[in-house]
């Protein structure tokens, strides 16, 4: 898989040479590239926003450098990318989506800043043949600065699902948001001492009864998920 990001702040994308992501790109499952924005400038101040038609606060990002980077990446490659793009006002970025991404070929990622890319970039790459589609994604109901924050976590949780990525192929399939039944968060887990500052681990995880630790798990996820997620799937 491929991933090329595309910012005004090529530095923020630093953490993906570490952790999960940078072990993935060193056994040769994802290739990461990121690219600066700036470097696609047309004029001699090295523009990339301009004040919004119609007036408002900010500053919108400019069509032209984002389609000449766009272009210099799709014309590097053979076969048509996906463009992603983080927005407050997108789609859900959701454990389905992550998978979605997951499988992907090459992802192209344009981080803006929050204001916003002239929309008509958007609606460019969706309506180009040599293009994959174009997906405009949330991480949540709250508004970042840039995209670029938004970028980390979603190449973290699609990374992650690649095959070969997880030390423990059954941990992907185990996580809170991809029960296929059950309740939709994980419940409380502990690891030693069995006492610790006065609290102490539940018995019933150091019993050895596998049928009794099942059922309790499976309460405890049920009561957290009503408690802080009535939102989500919950038998
Ligand atoms: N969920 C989400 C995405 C964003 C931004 S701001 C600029 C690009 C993406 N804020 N919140």
């Amino acid at each position: 898989m491929r991933i090329d990001i595309v910012s005004i702040f090529p530095e923020y994308l630093a953490p993906l040479e570490l952790s999960l992501v940078g072990k993935a790109r060193e056994a040769g499952i994802v290739d990461i590239r990121v690219h600066d924005l700036r470097e696609f400038a047309t004029d001699k101040h090295r523009s990339v926003d301009d004040t919004p038609y119609g007036g408002g606060p900010g500053m919108v990002m400019l069509p032209e450098p984002w389609g000449a980077a766009l272009d210099a990446i799709r014309a590097s490659v053979k076969q048509p990318p996906v463009l992603v793009i983080p927005s407050p006002s997108g789609y859900q970025f959701d454990q389905e989506a992550a998978a979605e991404v997951s499988d992907i070929e090459h992802v192209v990622i344009a981080c803006g800043r929050y204001e916003g890319i002239d929309s008509r970039v958007a609606e460019h790459y969706a309506g180009r043949d040599d293009w994959a589609g174009v997906r405009e994604y949330s991480i949540g109901d709250y508004v970042l600065a840039g995209g670029e924050a938004a970028a980390l976590a979603m190449v973290e949780a699609a990374v992650r699902l690649k095959p070969g990525v997880l030390g423990n192929a059954d941990s992907a399939v185990d996580d809170s948001f991809s029960k296929v039944d059950g309740a939709a968060l994980e419940g409380p887990v502990f690891t030693r001492p069995p006492a610790w500052r006065n609290l102490e681990v539940p018995d019933v995880l150091l019993s050895g009864d596998h049928a009794r630790i099942d059922a309790w798990r499976r309460q405890q996820a049920e009561e957290r998920t009503r408690a802080r997620r009535p939102d989500l799937p919950n038998p």
